[in-house]
């Protein structure tokens, strides 16, 4: 029988503990956009201290520097206009400009308008602001996250601001890469329990940004299926994502189980702790990969998910 997708994304789904992060996104969402853009702002002034020097400097703003600038040029009535704008998805220049942004872009264009408001360069949250028992709750919601979830809220609700068109003219930055290592990352990973070479491969080739090297591993309509995103089919869409996105990750898998299926395809089920290089070694993220490889041992499926708790990543023992 031959494999599918479908079959592929519920390998191991008796294994999931349901994450508390969509939950968090949902409480999030329910906010009105003032509260929205407070609550990220206590938040980040909290989590942001954890952003290393290294990927700020790394972080090229040229795509952000033009919009970056108009805003530096306006009142602060309008500036704040332009977050609301963003925090909206209102449909504005700056907000479809925004939309076109890689996710790193998107962060680094964050980053930098945070900087601003520091230095009063950009209005800051209104100095009057009085905290809602909505954002109250909100945060004490994030609190409870281990702080690799707290970044991944901050991501992703970034990320989602701005103005998507539907059909985005494709201006795809061609000029990422956005990070240079500092640290070299870990290699020839050992996972107990694991010796399938296409995983352990795959491992070594993302330590070392060797996209293409991952690529091959796997089947040509293979796919990976990023933390809370629609899998991502062919390895040509696969390496654009890659290339955007998994650059100067630390990936630090431990354990894993293996089951060999009745037509010889396997199923492996692997725990460990990624960095992402905005915070480096200061946040570790708890993660899980399920791969799904055929029977020539080669990489069907692989999703990414982020474990519901630290407790979880010692939940795997081989058997
Ligand atoms: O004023 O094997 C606010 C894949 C508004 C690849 C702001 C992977 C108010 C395959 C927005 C707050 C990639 C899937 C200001 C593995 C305001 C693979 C600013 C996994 C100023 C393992 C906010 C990788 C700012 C993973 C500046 C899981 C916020 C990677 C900045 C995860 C937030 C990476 C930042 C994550 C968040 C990175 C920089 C979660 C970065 C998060």
């Amino acid at each position: 029988m031959p494999l599918t997708l479908e079959t592929a994304q519920n390998i191991f789904s008796n294994t999931q503990v349901p994450s508390p992060i969509p939950a968090t996104i949902a409480l999030f969402d329910q906010l009105n956009v003032d509260d929205q853009l407070a609550l990220l702002w206590y938040a980040y002034t909290e989590m942001g201290r954890s952003i290393t020097p290294a990927a700020v400097g790394a972080a090229r703003l040229q795509f952000a520097e033009g919009i970056l600038n108009q805003i530096k040029q306006m009142s602060n009535a309008d500036q704040t206009q332009v977050m609301r704008d963003l925090a909206n998805r209102a449909d504005t220049p700056i907000s479809r400009t925004y939309g076109f942004f890689s996710v790193n872009t998107k962060l680094a264009f964050w980053y930098e308008l945070g900087e601003l408001m520091k230095q009063g360069l950009v209005a800051p949250i209104p100095p009057g602001y009085q905290m809602s028992s909505g954002v109250k709750a909100v945060l004490e919601a994030i609190q409870k996250l281990d702080s690799g979830q707290q970044i991944t809220v901050l991501h992703n609700t970034v990320v989602d601001m701005g103005f998507e068109a539907d059909a985005a003219p494709s201006i795809t930055p061609t000029a990422e890469p956005l990070f240079t290592r500092t640290e070299p990352a870990p290699t020839q990973i050992k996972v107990e329990g694991i010796t399938e070479t296409a995983v352990l491969g795959y491992f070594d080739a993302m330590n070392a940004d060797e996209f293409e090297t991952a690529l091959d591993l796997f089947t040509p309509d293979g796919s990976l299926q990023p933390p809370f995103q629609r899998p991502i089919i062919g390895r040509e869409a696969i390496g654009k994502y890659m290339r955007a996105e998994a650059q100067g990750l630390n990936i630090m898998p431990q354990q894993g189980i293996r089951e060999v299926l009745p037509d010889g395809s396997k199923q492996v089920k692997i725990t460990g702790v990624v960095q992402t290089p905005w915070f480096g070694v200061n946040v570790g993220m708890n993660i899980s990969w399920r791969f799904l490889l055929n029977p020539q041992g080669e990489i069907f499926f692989v999703a990414i998910d982020m474990l519901a708790s630290p407790q979880e990543l010692l939940n795997l023992r081989p058997r």
